[in-house]
């Protein structure tokens, strides 16, 4: 009897017990884009590639690189330059990539005007197309652009809806102090797009930037988790990561904004990204409350098992100082964290 009742109740816990587990490393970093800042990757839909897009500051030019892993994430080679131009006028940066229903790849990043170092004279969004997997990239739109001052355009993401058609969602400041998350569709793959919609940010003086967004509990599900930065150290609100949400895939957004993490003590936690790993939600931000000079500090990632509601198991990836990170996942229990520190993106493979 005595054993059968332990038998049961291990039984039991095991399943809780699995299911409250934190993620943890994985293997060693490893290199995803030398000279490389802002690192991102997607799974293509042959469920091998990773496709990637990092920023390159090496030199006069800005670069925006796309990188290939066919192994699993084991390592990444750049293969192709999205866009290039001297960094003295032209700052190309944000970039962030995806594939098509047709096969075909856009890379979608920030392609401003400078006439001095912080003196922006035309912002811009710019999708380019590859029809080689990559390699080569050619001009295809202008989804979003404003011209110099305060009103810029930052740090898009690409995602398919349900109904196949694309999704580009961006930060767009509308005063020195103001920023708020944008929301565009286009049902041609990426030739024209709809008008903008404010999906966060309507009548509250924060910068809200650096949005990502996931599917919960499944990608067909129409339920979608926004995550993004708020606050605005210049007014004395140190950053935060909240989430907004949509019930029928994006169409409409909740107005109460659901807190992810908010660090103790006047510290900053920003740069957020999510991704769905199985039936979970996991959000990666960087975070000043370790050290580093914001937006330097460590990156970390938290959990969420309830469709983003709850955030949970808080998890060092790296020590400060490193920013700028992204994610993207491999499987229903692993993803890699891409981030950038001492002006090199790596990948870390991280595992429930
Ligand atoms: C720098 O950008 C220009 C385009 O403005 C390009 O012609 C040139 O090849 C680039 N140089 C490098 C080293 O990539
Ligand atoms: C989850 O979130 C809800 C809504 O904010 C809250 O009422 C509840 O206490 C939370 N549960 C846990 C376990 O934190
Ligand atoms: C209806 C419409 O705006 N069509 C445009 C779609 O984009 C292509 C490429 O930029 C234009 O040539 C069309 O005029």
């Amino acid at each position: 009897m005595r054993s059968l009742t332990c038998l049961i109740t291990t039984s039991l816990l095991f399943p809780i017990l699995s299911l409250a587990q934190a993620p943890s490393k994985s293997g060693d970093p490893i290199t995803f884009g030398v000279g490389g800042t802002y690192p991102r990757a997607i799974k293509l839909a042959d469920g091998q590639t990773l496709l990637g897009a990092y920023t390159d500051t090496r030199g006069d030019n800005k670069t925006i690189t796309a990188v290939r892993s066919t192994n699993n994430g084991a390592s990444w080679e750049p293969i192709g330059v999205v866009d290039t131009g001297p960094a003295a006028t032209k700052d190309v940066d944000n970039p962030y990539v995806y594939e098509r229903p047709d096969g075909k790849l856009l890379c979608a990043f920030r392609n401003h005007d400078k006439s001095g170092p912080t003196t922006y004279t035309f912002y811009r969004i710019t999708l380019c197309i590859s029809e080689d997997g990559g390699v080569s990239w050619n001009y295809l739109q202008t989804p979003a652009s404003d011209p110099g001052g305060l009103t810029g355009d930052w740090e898009p993401f690409l995602q398919r809806a349900l109904d196949s058609s694309l999704q580009l969602y961006y930060s767009r400041e509308t005063s020195g102090t103001d920023q708020d998350s944008l929301l565009r569709r286009s049902t041609d793959g990426g030739a024209n797009w709809s008008s903008a919609q404010v999906i966060s940010g309507t009548g509250i003086e924060t910068r809200d930037g650096m949005v990502g967004v996931a599917h919960t509990p499944d990608d067909s599900s129409p339920i979608k988790v926004a995550i993004f930065e708020t606050g605005d150290p210049s007014l004395g609100v140190p950053f935060s990561v909240w989430t907004v949400r949509t019930e029928n895939d994006g169409v409409d957004w909740s107005e109460a904004r659901t807190v992810v993490y908010q660090p103790a003590g006047g510290h900053n936690a920003g740069a957020p990204q999510i991704i769905r790993v199985g039936d979970k939600l996991v959000a990666s931000f960087g975070t000043d409350e370790d050290g580093g000079v914001w937006p330097q500090g460590a990156i970390k990632v938290m959990v969420s098992r309830d469709g983003g509601v709850n955030w949970t198991d808080k998890t060092t990836v790296v020590a400060p100082s490193a920013a700028w990170a992204g994610m993207v996942g491999l499987d229903d229990s692993s993803f890699f964290v891409l981030y950038e520190t001492g002006g090199t993106s790596y990948a870390q493979k991280m595992a429930f």
